[in-house]
């Protein structure tokens, strides 16, 4: 008798396994675009499953070290990393990763090409992405607050040429937290003009190897809080390739994110250079953190595919009481209920990618910027938490061996667990989420979008997704009003239920939409199913609270 031993799960092309990415891109991209783009993605969705697979798979192995001293005793606090980390590098500039969002060959629709090519590459790359996310804020940070002297470094950050390509890295994280920023205590001290030299320490530093970092620090005599604070840009080595006044004091023993450098730094009078003017620096570092955010929601959709596209494959080769698991009808519906978070927080986090692309070509009206601010925070928050969810549902689809480090399928978990931590925590977006609907009034502007966007459908099977999407608004609406009424502490006690409520309802307009335009079938069964959901239940629990 032959011993019995179970296939693995395997990966196909990450391109055109990915019906929902064709259907999307085919969906919002003119017809010429797409099939301009296609053969491109086509290839690297080829590449997500096999070189760049296998040299995520290798950094992972090989994490990063930290070497104090050199063997005579010198201070030299190397960084060592492995040959996959920085082929990852070589082959995010190649590709493009971010050099295709600023060269705009396709004007507003650039955003969307270059996200699609970030979601076929990040779940592959052992969180390259995350390097590629801070270059990315830093790049449109400079582009504009950047000056003449900056745009050497710009054109480094957006190049694809691997031998010129940076990275930068994005130091906000001081001893008292990662959330209020605006208790930085790093002291910039002027040297002459914009030069300046840094004193502080960096309690989170991902990415250090990268060539740049953007910082905040308050300049000696500026006023406590995020007014005082600035922005400056680091050049961390000299032309020896020493680091310029800098300690590493130690890597950082995480969860997950293992392949990425993430480290501790005390500023010894580091050279920085002030961007954008003195003052105001939370609300200018805004515009990078804005972008990482909106990396956060695709990576975290882009980790959810990873994880079906597994578990699905999986449930094909796996047998139990008789039958492939894919025959079992509760492990089909567990498989669907997956699929469908993955699709919705995809077209949430896409949405955001839209209207970010509108922003950035001066192609979005008032309406739309206002839309944006609003809905980064939410689709970031949403899209984490639920690439949480779905991975550790896969991680269940596999039994035991979902629970082995050596199948690689806890990796999905662990690295899915930082997407709601760092970059703001769930409940810091959530408030920001409701600061920004406060300042911009910007709830019935987005409920008449809504309104607008499910009140416009022609196919009757998606009637009833427009009774429950136009409930849930009215739902929203009356929270809000009575929230508002309560007064600031209860709306806050309330704002993560309202924040979800807000995601589900985009997505559920989302949803409709497009099941509305392709009239796909798989489009419209996601529909009816995500809409026959509760789509509002902790705004109800939140309206039971207030009385
Ligand atoms: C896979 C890819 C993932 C990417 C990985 C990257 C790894 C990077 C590692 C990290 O660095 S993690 C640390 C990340 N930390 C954060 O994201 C900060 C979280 N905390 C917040 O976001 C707080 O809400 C905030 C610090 C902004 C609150 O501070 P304050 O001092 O109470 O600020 P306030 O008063 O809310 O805002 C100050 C100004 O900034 C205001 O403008 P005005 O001065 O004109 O009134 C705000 O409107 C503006 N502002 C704040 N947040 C904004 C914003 N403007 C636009 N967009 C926003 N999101």
């Amino acid at each position: 008798m032959t011993e019995f031993f179970q296939d693995p799960p395997r990966l196909g092309n990450q391109y055109d396994d990915d019906a929902l990415l064709r259907a999307y891109l085919r969906w919002r991209l003119p017809e010429k675009m797409y099939a301009e783009i296609e053969p491109d993605l086509r290839r690297l969705g080829h590449r997500a499953a096999t070189d760049i697979l296998a040299l995520g798979e290798s950094a992972e192995a090989s994490p990063p070290r930290h070497v104090p001293y050199d063997a005579w005793g010198r201070r030299v606090d190397r960084i060592e990393t492995s040959d996959a980390w920085r082929e990852l590098d070589r082959i995010a500039a190649a590709e493009g990763i971010v050099a295709t969002a600023y060269e705009r060959t396709h004007g507003a629709h650039s955003r969307i090409h270059q996200f699609a090519r970030l979601y076929l590459y990040a779940p592959s790359s052992a969180l390259y992405s995350c390097p590629l996310a801070m270059t990315d804020g830093a790049a449109r940070f400079l582009e504009i607050h950047g000056d003449e002297s900056l745009q050497s470094v710009f054109a480094h950050l957006t190049s694809r040429d691997p031998n010129e390509f940076w990275t930068s890295g994005q130091w906000m994280t001081e001893r008292t937290g990662g959330s209020d920023v605006g208790s930085t205590s790093t002291v910039a001290v002027c040297e002459e003009g914009d030069s300046y030299s840094l004193h502080g320490s960096k309690w989170f530093t991902s990415a250090t190897t990268s060539q740049v970092a953007m910082t905040l620090a308050r300049i000696e005599g500026a006023s406590a809080g995020s007014r005082g604070l600035s922005v400056f840009l680091i050049r961390l080595r000299d032309a020896d390739g020493k680091l310029r006044n800098i300690r590493i004091e130690r890597l950082k023993d995480k969860l997950g994110t293992r392949a990425l450098p993430t480290a501790e730094l005390t500023l010894q009078g580091t050279p920085a250079q002030l961007v954008g003017g003195a003052s105001d620096g939370i609300r200018k570092i805004a515009t990078l953190f804005n972008i990482t955010r909106v990396y956060n929601a695709v990576a975290a959709v882009a980790g959810m595919r990873r994880a079906v596209a597994l578990a699905s494959d999986y449930a094909r080769r796996r047998h139990a009481f008789g039958k492939e698991l894919i025959e079992h009808p509760l492990h089909v519906e567990t498989l669907a209920d997956m699929q469908l978070e993955l699709r919705a927080a995809f077209l949430l986090a896409f949405r955001v990618v839209e209207l970010l692309g509108k922003d950035e070509c001066g192609d979005a009206t008032e309406s739309e910027l206002r839309l944006l601010r609003f809905l980064i925070p939410v689709a970031k928050l949403y899209t984490a938490k639920q690439a949480i969810a779905v991975a550790s549902e896969a991680l269940e689809a596999f039994g035991g061996a979902g629970y082995l480090e050596d199948t690689g399928i806890p990796r999905l978990l662990r690295d899915a667990q930082v997407l709601s931590i760092w970059e703001g925590t769930t409940n810091i977006l959530s408030l920001d989420a409701l600061r920004a609907m406060e300042r911009n009034e910007v709830l019935a502007e987005w409920a008449s979008d809504v309104r607008r966007r499910v009140g416009d459908v022609k196919l009757a099977e998606l009637s009833s997704c427009t009774e429950n999407a136009l409930r849930a608004l009215q739902r929203i609406e009356q929270y809000a009003g009575r929230a508002g009424r309560a007064g600031a502490e209860s709306q806050q006690a309330g704002a993560r239920g309202f924040a979800f409520s807000i995601a589900r309802t985009e997505a559920a307009a989302l949803l409709v939409e497009q099941a509305n335009a392709q009239e796909d079938h798989a489009a419209v069964t996601a529909a009816v199913r995500w809409c026959a959901r509760e789509l509002t239940p902790l705004v109800e629990a939140d309206t039971r609270h207030l009385g």
